[in-house]
């Protein structure tokens, strides 16, 4: 069975919903430091889980005879910068408590989520290799990196399986993301159904690595489900789909609403942003695990608004 802490998270949500639609509902519990999210709350088993708290993981691994934990619990890059020490105690608590679990032969397999923050300034910024300098300079990429090299030990030293993939900025439209830096490309497509106009908080010309919810979600399970013995990298795996600037983002959105506004009006998360890369290699894991992402600018744009305009019951249309 599969454990999922931090299930009510952006990613988390709908990692739940397609786990279980993969194994059964009663196979995978979520689990969450609140039930704040109650759709994912009511879509089936969950408990209240401090993603800090060892005994608490270690009891439900032991009373729902979980084998496979997914930990998608962390405090993100602008969040982070906000609180830097408790961002480093939950990102790496929690990693550490599911590693040793897995050491201690409760667990088979493990998913923990990197991200293109382990990058840094120094870092080649475009078609960022698999293996490159990585000088973080948010505490949350600091938590990637070091995280990196500890599923990297666990593996060789204790032979955990424990599998990772550094996401880029995800886009999802179920449930809004939680102090990113990539959020403002969430947002714009809910102000362009709610208010027609954006304000975004990152400069028009800044470019980075973004992928649509159902591409994240299909590498996951295609990562999870390989043969062991294919995942060569065991860090954590580049994985890219897309890349573009607040700019180019607002025009597949003008291209179907052409009364769209965009305003620039950059913050605190534009230093974070121009540390990280804006294109990225990710031939290893289309090499080990056969992935490919399916979604481009203009289908991600289209998913995104065409729900929207469901969620807000808008009475937009859609020029194409
Ligand atoms: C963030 N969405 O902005 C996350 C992600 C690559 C970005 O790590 O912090």
């Amino acid at each position: 069975k599969i454990l999922i802490i931090g299930a009510g998270g952006q990613i988390g949500s709908e990692l739940t919903t397609a786990l279980r639609e993969k194994y059964g509902t009663d196979s995978v519990i979520a689990s969450d430091i609140n039930d704040r999210n109650t759709k994912m709350v009511n879509s089936g088993p969950f408990e209240i889980i401090n993603a800090m708290d060892y005994d608490a993981i270690k009891a439900s691994i032991i009373a729902n005879n979980i084998d496979t934990v997914y930990l998608m619990a962390a405090m993100l890059s602008a969040t982070g910068e906000k609180h830097p020490e408790k961002a480093w105690d939950l990102n790496m608590n929690s990693l550490f408590h599911v590693l040793n679990l897995a050491k201690d032969g409760l667990l088979k397999k493990v998913f923990w989520p990197s991200s293109i923050a382990v990058f840094g300034p120094t870092t080649p910024r475009h078609n960022t290799p698999q293996h490159t300098i990585c000088e973080p300079t948010t505490v949350y990429g600091i938590t990637k990196q070091v995280g990196e090299r500890w599923c990297e030990y666990y593996f060789k030293r204790y032979g955990v399986d424990v599998r990772s993939v550094r996401y880029p900025g995800i886009i999802s439209y179920k449930t809004l993301p939680g102090g990113g830096t990539t959020d403002y490309a969430v947002e714009i497509y809910h102000k362009a159904i709610t208010d027609g106009e954006y304000t975004s908080f990152l400069s028009e010309d800044t470019e980075l690595p973004m992928m649509f919810m159902d591409d994240a979600i299909n590498a996951t399970l295609k990562l999870m489900e390989a043969p062991s013995n294919n995942i060569k990298i065991r860090s954590s795996y580049n994985l890219s789909a897309i890349s573009f600037t607040p700019s180019e983002i607002a025009a597949s959105i003008t291209k179907e609403f052409p009364n769209f506004k965009i305003n620039y009006n950059p913050d605190f998360r534009q230093a974070i942003a121009d540390s990280w890369p804006a294109s990225i290699d990710d031939s290893a894991a289309r090499a080990d695990w056969n992935w490919e992402h399916q979604y481009d600018l203009t289908q991600m744009t289209l998913e995104m608004l065409k729900n929207l305009i469901i969620k807000y019951n808008s009475n937009r249309e859609l020029s194409s």
